[in-house]
């Protein structure tokens, strides 16, 4: 429970709810918008709702207050969330990690920048200059990833369209000393020639990221490199294909030569690669003539696949120059890990395409690591100090993340399968394959039962209504354009398709689809994320408008809902609602009690703690712990409370009188 902050704020826990229904919680959250108060605890978990305004709240007083204390001691705030997972790491030698989840728009990216800078202002007071390069370093990144990784949708003005899980490495003192980023990105789902990104669109905001790029420490080369595959991608979205005859041809051909230039490839190979494909058939190898449709394909497939190469080739660079250089520090000392998850938050737009679906997916996932964390934390606590559990029931969403991910049967089996039928692959074959497979499950409704709908229909909303292209699952750039790429006498943008470096006949093996990459590397984070102590922030987005004055009733208890807020709180209070150790315990409240005021003669803070309970009566609605006393109701908890603060009211008018002298 978080002091200092009065009732006018609503209650700074969840927890302290006097009864959990939907409308207390909405009203508390509610209340503490409208007063500015942003952030509420249930437990350990950190519900923040977008203010869409400046908030005075992050300065560097702010992070001194934090700095080193309870969770509860001080309002709720990412700080405190911040300062926590860094204490465990620290002094319990923990990997933790902070998971920044909810919608699009709803705050994770700039929370995640919060998480960050607190790390980066607490750490490293001795100013190590190794430490102080590699802080600088990981807050400079994230604004070169911004740049290429975030865009404009009608949900977010700067949109995450990648998912970033960042893990920052801290040596035995606690002090930063590398990191490494893995970013999850939508594969082939780059909008179209990439032109709703920032760094593409504007002249100006490119020198900027030029500049970041190179005080991160990438070449001069790298960023000529980057430039200029950033307009290579912008001219092929001018370049158009028309027919003479059966003659496919390049209709403004003077766009080559400037192609060719920025590639530093030949101009013939250039044409050859957008106009033809190799193919081999048995030992021959034939060049066949693309249609004008196949040409127009190939072009948009290869400013895609360029631009996610290179934001995959930024990470890694990234990588590259913050991963842990010190060689005593990687083999010796302990080296401990905190990740921070920001990803693409669960959305619907009018139209859905795959890319939400994977979003979607991803949250899903997200929820169902909660649902287990969160649960499997209180078991485990209780376990260890040795106090009974009682189960509680919760809605589990594992059911539908099976229904996704499944091998042989999930929505992505399917998916994988009706792309199998090369040339054929409709999406009817797709929803005909749902429709076989996923008939009976109890939360697929097909499309069929809905003919005026061209969408999916899942009865969650979570997977939201999902039209998926079958055609956006597979790796379609065509092998010539790897090729020609690789060839290039530029040697970075050479290095960016090792690929292109195979002959025709050895690219045998079909490469896997979209959507089982996406898969592969989604369960590969989840069971990282499980290996870590984790620390939860749930971003609410207030309303539709970005707007800082509007609290949007349905559309906050929509999240609240599908985040399983009110469930989080039910099981937080079904076990106990307030935790602290012993002498935590006394030191608060052993001004209430004779027996331990000032000072108690029991053989243990235990013994004391259990005297003092007794003799208020609430011996009952507490367990005793190993080192911890568990208080059941938020009842005892205020009522416990009220007794501190009359007791505090109560000496300090007995010191008054002593100082004036009238005693
Ligand atoms: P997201 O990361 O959750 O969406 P952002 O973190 O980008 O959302 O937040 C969206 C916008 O809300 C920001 O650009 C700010 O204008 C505003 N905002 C969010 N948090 C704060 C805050 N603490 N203080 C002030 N303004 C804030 V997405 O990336 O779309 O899922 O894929
Ligand atoms: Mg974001």
């Amino acid at each position: 429970m978080a002091e200092h902050e009065s009732l006018e704020f609503g209650k700074a826990d969840f927890v302290l709810l006097d009864n959990v229904s939907m409308e207390e919680f909405m009203a508390n959250l509610k209340l503490r918008f409208e007063k500015g108060r942003i952030y509420t605890y249930i437990g350990e978990v950190v519900v923040s709702v977008n203010p869409y305004r400046a908030m005075n709240i992050y300065g560097r007083d702010v992070i001194e207050q934090y700095k080193g204390r309870e969770l509860y001691e001080r309002p709720p705030h990412l700080f405190a969330i911040a300062d926590a997972a860094y204490k465990a790491m620290k002094r319990r030698n923990k990997d933790t990690c902070i998971v920044i989840s909810g919608e699009s728009g709803a705050g994770k990216t700039e929370a995640s920048k919060y998480i960050m800078q607190y790390i980066a202002a607490i750490t490293n007071p001795n100013q190590r200059a190794e430490v102080e390069r590699v802080k600088n370093m990981l807050l400079k990144s994230n604004c070169v990833l911004e740049a290429f990784g975030n865009a404009k949708t009608n949900r977010n003005d700067n949109s995450s369209r990648f998912g970033k899980y960042m893990d920052i490495n801290f040596d035995f003192k606690g002090d930063p000393i590398g990191g490494h980023i893995n970013n999850y990105l939508l594969e082939k789902v780059c909008i179209a020639f990439g032109k709703d990104f920032s760094c593409i669109n504007d002249g100006a905001d490119f020198k900027a990221v030029a500049d970041a790029m190179k005080v991160i420490g990438f070449t001069g080369d790298e960023i000529q490199t980057v430039y200029k595959i950033l307009a290579t991608i912008l001219h092929l979205g001018n370049l158009t294909f028309g027919v003479d005859g059966d003659v496919t041809l390049i209709e403004n051909t003077k766009l080559v030569s400037v192609i060719r230039e920025l590639l530093s490839t030949k101009e013939e190979n250039v044409e050859k690669a957008l106009l033809y494909r190799t193919v081999a058939t048995g030992r021959d190898v034939i060049e066949k003539q693309h249609t004008t449709q196949e040409a127009n394909y190939g072009r948009d497939a290869l400013a895609k696949a360029m631009y996610e190469r290179l934001f995959c080739w930024i990470v890694s660079r990234i990588n590259d120059i913050i991963e842990v250089r010190n060689y005593d520090a990687k083999i010796h000392g302990k080296n401990t890990v905190i990740g921070v998850l920001d990803i693409y938050g669960f959305e619907i737009f009018q139209n859905n395409s795959f890319e939400q679906f994977c979003i979607n997916y991803c949250n899903e996932k997200l929820q169902q690591l909660f649902i287990q964390l969160v649960l499997k934390q209180e078991q485990d606590e209780y376990q260890r100090e040795g106090i009974p559990w009682k189960h509680i029931d919760y809605f589990n969403n594992q059911i539908i993340v099976d229904l996704v991910e499944q091998q042989h049967k999930g929505i992505f089996a399917v998916l994988d399968e009706a792309c199998m039928n090369v040339g054929k692959v409709t999406d009817e074959v797709f929803l005909q394959g749902l429709n076989t497979k996923l008939a009976k499950h109890a939360h697929y409704t097909s499309r069929k039962l809905s003919p005026t709908d061209k969408s999916l229909e899942f009865d969650r909303d979570f997977l939201s209504k999902t039209f998926i292209y079958s055609g956006k699952n597979k790796d379609t750039l065509f092998q010539d354009f790897k090729r020609l790429l690789y060839n290039s006498s530029n040697s970075v943008l050479k290095a960016m398709w090792p690929e292109g470096k195979l002959r025709i006949t050895e690219v045998t093996k079909r490469p896997l689809t979209a959507a089982t990459l996406f898969k592969n590397s989604m369960i590969s984070l989840v069971e990282n994320l499980a290996s870590k102590e984790p620390y939860y922030v749930r971003c609410i987005k207030p309303n539709d408008v970005k707007s800082p004055l509007l609290f949007e009733h349905e559309r906050c208890r929509h999240q609240v809902e599908y985040l399983g807020l009110l469930e989080n709180v039910r099981v937080r209070r079904a076990g106990f609602a307030n935790r602290q150790t012993y002498p935590r315990f006394l030191q608060r409240y052993k001004m209430i009690s004779e027996f331990t005021w000032p000072n108690h003669d029991l053989p243990s803070d235990k013994d004391a703690v259990k005297r003092l309970l007794q003799g208020c009566g609430f011996d009952h609605d507490v367990a005793y712990g190993k080192t911890k006393v568990f208080i059941r109701t938020p009842r005892t908890l205020f009522s416990l409370e009220e007794q501190r603060a009359e007791m505090v009211q109560r000496i300090v008018l007995f010191l008054q009188k002593v100082w004036r002298g009238t005693i």
